[in-house]
């Protein structure tokens, strides 16, 4: 085989044809590479749905450069020779292709760049790795903006990312005088029957073909192939976005932060994974959003939501990401340490709002971001669960996560393990704030108006306690003055009873009772 000019390694979450490593490639000189291998699909133990949604995706995008007459050197799972790790994939590669150059862009995770940048001495080759084009904010321009701040607060960075985009923007103002209608968005839902049906995406050969190799090969991961359903191409994943922009936008806003039993995704975009694999650009859908709003066809808080959650906070944690790592993924500033429970990966329990919750996340590999955050994070850090397992466990179960955004969310926003550095408080929540936003409450086996003792809702007693045992490090936060003068004025005997109550809870978890 003649020697090819550049090796162009594209990893499973780059499926992007204006991806920076793509950037002055010529078909005629250089070779791509794309491999599955077993270390990624196992270092932590993915979704089932996950693993088909990235190899499937992956598998296409080779499809669609061979088409525009790239060579892709694709190692599949199941080939023969397949090494099982990107470093041992590409020294296969250069040993067969003998490249002058290497070309990357830069990984989402940090262990993978920690690995690439041996790549040079290693193969005594060249190697280019470039920033990912697909960020508005560079880590140079993060880290610019972070410096000699006291807090790191995401409305001041989001306001940056408004004027230097000029997306909603009247001249140097905000359109609409305000930058955040937050406070429009955190209204309960109810059950629409008129809710327009969401686009499918039927499985093709391709992932079908996928959907046989990983339940064969992962029948230990969580969920089933079975019922895949996520756009895998970039004109599948423009059907999906089309279909969110004219059908669900307009009350995004409105249901933002509603839970209800039997409607998973109420109005939300489900475009995450395919933005976070490459297959829709995040600018493009504000500019999209944005016209919905100018053209009268949503109202401004929905697509202001929309806009900020996308430049706002998306672009947010990933500069905390790289600003903080390695050091960020050890922070557990609660210092919690309670193992997960085993109904985190069955949702055998008797609190509804987790059971459905977690149920869903088996089914779907998706939860919203209300679910992520004030059920299944607010339990975790009101337990005391470890922040660690629960990193991995979200790591595990959702198809959009990539550690660069997961991490800052779950350690940061929403278990306060990094101290406050992402969140000025704890999203710590009773069991008042999931029944005011959802119907999970109806029909619980526990009573969410029954404040401690048997058969009350367990996370009473919980957030009391949590207060309570963190007071040394919470007591001082502004936000939380409120709370603890609550605390401080109850009699004694009934902060003990909190106690009581959050303790005889916590023994029954631990003894891995069904609770
Ligand atoms: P929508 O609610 O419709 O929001 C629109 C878009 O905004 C999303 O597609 C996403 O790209 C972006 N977005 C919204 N919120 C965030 C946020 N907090 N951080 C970054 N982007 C955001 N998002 C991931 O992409 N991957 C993860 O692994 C992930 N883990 C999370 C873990 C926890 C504990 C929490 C609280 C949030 C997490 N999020 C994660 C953020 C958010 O929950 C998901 O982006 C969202 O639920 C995806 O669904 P959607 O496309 O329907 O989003
Ligand atoms: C998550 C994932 C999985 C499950 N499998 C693969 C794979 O087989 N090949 C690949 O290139 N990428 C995979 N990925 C995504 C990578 O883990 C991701 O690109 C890195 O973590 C860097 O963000
Ligand atoms: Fe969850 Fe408590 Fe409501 Fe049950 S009563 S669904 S445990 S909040």
């Amino acid at each position: 085989m003649p020697a090819c000019r550049n090796l162009i390694f594209i990893l499973g979450d780059q499926l992007s044809h204006s991806i920076s490593s793509l950037e002055g490639a010529d078909p005629a000189r250089d070779v791509i590479l794309m491999c599955e291998v077993a270390e990624e699909t196992t270092y932590v133990r993915h979704h089932r749905k996950k693993i088909v949604l990235i190899l499937s995706a992956m598998r296409h995008f080779a499809e669609e450069l061979r088409a525009e007459g790239y060579e892709v050197r694709y190692v599949r799972l199941d080939d023969a020779n397949n090494s099982g790790s990107f470093t041992g994939e590409l020294e296969r590669a250069i040993k067969a292709l003998k490249p002058q150059h290497l070309i990357v862009t830069e990984p989402g995770e940090w262990r993978v760049l920690d690995a690439m940048r041996s790549w040079e001495t290693t193969y005594k080759l060249p190697v280019d790795i470039r920033p990912d084009g697909r960020f508005l904010c560079s880590h140079k321009d993060f880290q610019a903006w972070a410096e000699g701040r006291r807090e790191l607060t995401m409305e001041f960075f989001y306001r940056e990312m408004r004027r230097r985009t000029g997306l909603l923007m009247d001249g140097a103002q905000p359109v609409g005088g305000r930058w955040n209608y937050d406070a429009e968005n955190r209204k309960p839902a109810k059950p629409d029957l008129f809710r327009p049906p969401r686009p499918s995406f039927p499985p093709d050969s391709i992932t079908k073909e996928v959907m046989d190799l990983v339940d064969a090969r992962f029948p230990d991961h969580m969920g089933k192939a079975a019922g895949f359903n996520f756009p895998v191409t970039r004109d599948e994943a423009q059907r999906a976005a089309d279909s969110f922009l004219a059908s669900f936008l307009p009350q995004f806003g409105e249901t933002q932060d509603a839970m209800l039993k039997g409607d998973p995704f109420l109005n939300h975009a489900l475009l995450s994974f395919s933005i976070n694999l490459g297959l829709l650009d995040p600018l493009a859908l504000c500019w999209a959003a944005e016209r919905e709003y100018f053209e009268g066809r949503a109202p401004l808080n929905a697509v202001e939501g929309f806009i900020r959650q996308i430049i706002g906070w998306r672009e947010y944690v990933r500069g905390v990401y790289w600003l903080f790592m390695p050091e960020y993924a050890r922070r557990n500033y609660l210092g919690s340490s309670r193992p997960l429970p085993s109904f985190f990966w069955t949702a055998e329990t008797k609190m509804a709002c987790l059971a459905t919750v977690i149920g869903e996340t088996i089914d779907n590999a998706y939860a919203h971001h209300i679910q992520r955050l004030m059920v299944t994070g607010n339990f975790a850090m009101l337990a005391g669960l470890d922040p660690h397992a629960l990193h991995e466990w979200y790591l595990e179960v959702y198809a959009d996560a990539f550690e660069w955004v997961e991490m800052p969310n779950v350690i940061g926003m929403s278990q306060f393990a990094d101290g406050g550095l992402l969140g000025s408080k704890p999203y710590a929540a009773s069991g008042a704030y999931i029944s005011r936003m959802s119907d999970y409450c109806d029909g619980c086996r526990y009573d969410v108006r029954k404040k401690s003792g048997e058969g009350a809702c367990p996370f009473n007693a919980l957030y009391w306690d949590f207060l309570d045992r963190n007071g040394e490090k919470l007591r001082g936060n502004r936000r939380l003055a409120q709370p603890y003068a609550t605390w401080l004025r109850m009699e004694e005997g009934q902060r003990e009873t909190y106690r009581r109550s959050a303790q005889a809870f916590l023994a029954k978890l631990d003894a891995g009772e069904v609770v």
